[in-house]
């Protein structure tokens, strides 16, 4: 077995990010439960973030969806972000809740409607410059549900262009992140729809353009470390988007339907080097607590990115490698196997002590009355959610 010390230092820097989405009311399309006590503005969302934050010490940072988090000045919210121990991350451009985008945001075939999608996401750019956010996410849920709806190949032209006026637009410090998805809302074809598409889009742009995985985002079956080690090899990987899936897009909590998969993609990190402290690669959570407790859903959330990253930590790199070399097949998958197999989670409970906070963040939280808090304070008002 690795290490557990060595394991325990790069777990000390490891840094997952939020989404403030997370925080909102969510559903399906048949129903949005309100939970009570959820966020009516940005900066409540930003509020629950930090919470999330204090009890893991690993997740330092919120991501915005523009326009669901616009507010007057950006800066004020830095500001408050900051004073609640965290700050502004990667922000998202949100093309896909507007009548106009019906047949597509920057590839519909109306040219007045693209040129208002690419605005949007240019104004995104300027939220980036007064939030010092470095990266713009973008998913697009363009796409066609009929054969013979629109021209293909015109949808992919007019999406390079509008990525290409897009990336021109980013300061030198800022990248794009591009996301795939296979299907939905569109369900003939996606104008994105996998790794392949945004790899070829990103490689076109530049250096700063890079591929996010949403790890909902695949066909079942999918051999998503695969992509993920093609992607690291090829310098591409910008960005997680961490999710369970049973179905398709389900933005369940990371880990909860495949705690092994979640391991296999975090070996391919660790072993390409991804994790160490300068990887600029995003962590992100990309989740919808529809039905549990949103707070607690994150911590729970952030602790299974945490023993899944241990587990890849323990993996005994050098026996792994005698046994590949010498073409010992069952030896290297049991190497594999006794990582995955540990419980590290007396070892998390190690680091979070070492670092000051309570070896349990579910049961610390809910010590900490901040759920009942918020159910008292946030009366009256809107709640925040992404409708439906
Ligand atoms: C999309 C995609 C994006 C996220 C939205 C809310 O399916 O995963 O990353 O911003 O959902
Ligand atoms: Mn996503």
């Amino acid at each position: 077995m690795a290490d557990r010390e060595a394991a325990k230092s790069v777990l000390r820097t490891q840094k997952i990010e939020l989404p403030s989405w997370a925080f909102g009311n969510s559903g399906t399309r048949f129903k949005v439960f309100a939970q009570r006590g959820v966020p009516r503005d940005p900066f409540e969302k930003i509020a629950d973030a930090a919470r999330v934050h204090a009890h893991t010490g690993v997740a330092p940072t919120v991501a915005l969806h523009i326009p669901w988090d616009q507010v007057d000045d950006f800066q004020v919210l830095g500001r408050a972000a900051k004073d609640a121990g965290i700050t502004l991350g990667t922000v998202n451009a949100n093309v896909f809740q507007d009548d106009d985008y019906m047949l597509g945001s920057v590839t519909n075939p109306n040219p007045a409607i693209r040129r208002k999608a690419l605005d949007h996401l240019l104004a995104c750019v300027d939220v980036m410059d007064q939030t010092g956010s470095r990266d713009l996410k973008l998913w697009f849920s363009d796409g066609t549900n009929y054969p013979g709806q629109d021209n293909i190949r015109a949808r992919q032209d007019r999406l390079a262009e509008a990525l290409d006026a897009v990336y021109r637009r980013l300061g030198d410090d800022q990248r794009l992140i591009l996301e795939y998805k296979l299907f939905e809302p569109a369900f003939y074809t996606m104008d994105v729809p996998d790794w392949g598409t945004a790899f070829a889009h990103c490689l076109q742009l530049g250096d700063r353009a890079k591929v996010c995985v949403d790890t909902g985002h695949h066909a079942p079956g999918t051999n998503i470390e695969f992509i993920v080690a093609f992607l690291l090899r090829a310098g591409k990987l910008g960005a997680f988007d961490f999710n369970s899936r049973f179905y398709a897009d389900d933005d369940l909590i990371v880990g909860a339907a495949d705690p092994f998969q979640l391991f296999r993609i975090l070996f391919e990190v660790v072993t390409a080097g991804a994790l160490a402290e300068d990887s600029d690669i995003a962590f992100m959570l990309d989740q919808c607590h529809n039905i549990e407790p949103k707070i607690p859903g994150q911590i729970r959330s952030v602790t299974n990115v945490q023993e899944a990253t241990a587990k890849a930590l323990l993996v005994d790199t050098d026996a792994l490698a005698v046994a590949q070399a010498s073409g010992d097949v069952l030896g290297a998958n049991a190497v594999l196997m006794d990582a995955y197999n540990t419980d590290v989670r007396p070892l998390l409970a190690e680091l979070r002590e070492e670092q000051g906070l309570d070896p349990d963040p579910m049961g610390a939280y809910a010590r900490s009355g901040y759920a009942e808090r918020i159910v008292a304070e946030r009366v009256g008002g809107t709640q925040a959610g992404w409708g439906a």
